[in-house]
């Protein structure tokens, strides 16, 4: 029988993408110098598609694939994603959640360490020999203070567990309280950000969540509070960050994602108050092969008509 034909958009890692070449004919689409002419000639030939949280599929790329049956994403983000495309002609979509829950989780307290404590600023500090000229400045102490997390979905949760062991109080702000959880519910992102010691954000991206954290929730957590955000830089407005950032409205910020990403404003470089990571948070070996595994394992199971592992639509 010959192997089922598979479009792959961008690159993967390394072992997916061989272990994917092994079992069916995949084609690197990003390989082609003029994608769009590839795709009018060629787009009908494929049955099942796989991309990531970074490229998605938007309705565009669903349209040219006539015969699309299959998404396999690579990556918990669904905003790249154009669902309501791949709905209205049935086609299965697969995505990777849970698995990369603790590595996140884990990623968002180091920031929430790292930005308090001023890490990553001190060892700044003694690679340029300024040890012997004197002290670092005090820090800020984390274990025991206050923690809202914007987006108490299944990261958030892991997130308030890794709470616990700081003897933090959680609070979190959702569109509606959750009747599964111990923390306290915040009825507005205000309240939440003047209540907390570190807002973390942990929600989806996409335009529902676009902009949330503005100016004024910036000012409500105030010039003794931290922002972390290891979800998607669009729930942000950069600008007004880096301007809080700059006047000190905020103590500070650990940003692991941003607007245009891998572009980042040159005005974060100058601040010392902020932690900048390279998207980073679900980037250890274990997350992304079980990540990988469940890419193939979802693409698989829609391509023999069953039911994903991890189904997004
Ligand atoms: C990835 C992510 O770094 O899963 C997601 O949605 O943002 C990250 O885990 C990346 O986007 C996968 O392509």
């Amino acid at each position: 029988m010959p192997k089922t034909r598979v479009l792959q958009q961008g690159r993967l890692l390394p072992a997916l993408e061989k272990r994917l070449a092994e079992t069916y004919d995949v084609h690197p689409l990003w390989q082609e110098a003029d994608p769009k002419a590839f795709l009018a000639a060629h787009g009908g030939e494929f049955t099942a598609l796989v991309t990531s949280a970074r490229f998605g599929a938007d309705a565009a790329l669903i349209a040219a694939m006539p015969n699309l049956k299959v998404i396999s994403s690579f990556g918990v983000g669904l905003e790249t994603l154009d669902l309501d495309a791949a709905r209205a002609r049935g086609i299965a979509v697969g995505y990777t959640p849970d698995v990369l829950n603790d590595c996140v989780a884990d990623t968002a307290f180091v920031l929430v360490m790292d930005v308090a404590r001023r890490i990553t600023a001190s060892d700044r500090f003694v690679r340029r020999g300024d040890w012997p000229k004197g002290q670092f400045p005090l820090a800020t102490k984390v274990s025991g203070k206050k923690l809202g997390i914007l987006g108490m979905g299944r990261i958030g949760r892991v997130i308030a567990r890794r709470a616990s062991g700081f003897d933090m109080e959680v609070r979190y702000h959702n569109r509606r309280p959750l009747t599964d959880t111990e923390h306290g519910y915040e009825p507005t992102l205000k309240g939440l950000a003047e209540w907390a010691d570190f807002l973390v954000i942990a929600s989806a991206g996409g335009p529902e969540t676009r902009g949330l954290v503005s100016g004024e929730i910036l000012d409500a957590l105030g010039p003794d509070g931290y922002l972390v955000n290891i979800s998607r830089g669009s729930v942000v407005d950069e600008k007004a960050l880096i301007e809080a950032l700059q006047q000190e409205r905020i103590a500070g910020a650990g940003l692991d994602v941003f607007e245009d990403e891998p572009n980042v404003p040159p005005a974060f470089f100058e601040l010392d108050n902020v932690v900048l990571l390279p998207h980073l948070a679900s980037n250890t070996h274990e997350t992304r092969e079980a990540m990988a595994r469940r890419v193939e394992e979802n693409l698989a199971a829609a391509l023999a008509g069953k039911a994903m592992v991890s189904a997004a639509a």
